[in-house]
């Protein structure tokens, strides 16, 4: 699987080398391209953003460099296209699934108030937004969306960490515990040191419901 992001911010990418996606990108097993949407500017200053027809506050990405970025990555239109902007769909679980079986997919990151309308409308196939907050700029949330994706493809985690996830539908993780048995007067469950795994099933079954009712009613 291949993940395009467009940025005029490409070194904020930096970190995701030395992540396990990052792991995963030199073993070959995904291809991450960062590219500097400023590498398509027909503008002589290599300028980018523009005052907002109409009046207003801030700065506008202009369509052309963004435009001529998108068609740079994927001239055959093969990928599915995505623009990052609060005002998406809410990017969720589902989406992550479908994500995945796509071959190649671009992450439009906007900067300043928003990118131009006409290059939305002309070059992107769908606008996510990965919760209800404003951020500087969208590349956090294609961190998100890549970090999320990624970890789908083969061969980027374990398979047993993966199968865990789909046993507990729908309900949120139950506690996690490791040595030392005792910390700081806090003890390990029995429960999880008596080797009975119908009863150690049992207890993270009730545990994972009960912090699901607590903490999130409406997945009940
Ligand atoms: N909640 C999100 C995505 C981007 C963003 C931007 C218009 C601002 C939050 C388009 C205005 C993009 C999100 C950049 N903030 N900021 O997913």
């Amino acid at each position: 699987m291949k993940i395009t992001i467009l940025t005029l911010f490409p070194e904020m990418f930096t970190p995701l080398k030395s992540s396990i996606i990052g792991r995963a990108w030199k073993e070959g097993k995904l291809d991450i391209d960062i590219v500097d949407i400023r590498d398509y500017t027909e503008d002589k200053h290599k300028k980018c953003d523009d005052y907002p027809f109409g009046g207003g506050a801030g700065m506008v990405m202009m369509a052309q460099p963004v435009g001529s970025a998108i068609e740079a990555v994927d001239p055959d239109r093969t990928a599915r296209r995505i623009y990052l902007s609060p005002k998406g769909q809410t990017f969720k679980q589902d989406k992550v699934y479908e994500l995945v079986s796509h071959e190649h997919i671009v992450l439009l990151c906007g900067h300043y108030e928003g990118i131009d309308q006409r290059a939305i409308d002309l070059f992107i196939d769908e606008e996510l937004s990965i919760g209800d907050y404003v951020l500087t700029g969208g590349e956090l949330a294609a961190m998100v969306v890549a970090d999320a994706v990624a970890r789908y493809v083969d061969g980027v985690l374990s398979p047993e960490s993966l199968v865990q996830e789909s046993f507990s539908e729908n309900l949120l993780e139950y506690p996690h515990y490791t040595r030392p048995v005792e910390y700081r007067g806090l003890s390990v469950p029995e429960v999880l040191r008596s080797g009975n795994h119908a009863e150690i099933d049992k207890w993270r079954r009730e545990q994972s419901l009960a912090v699901t009712k607590k903490n999130r009613p409406d997945l009940l």
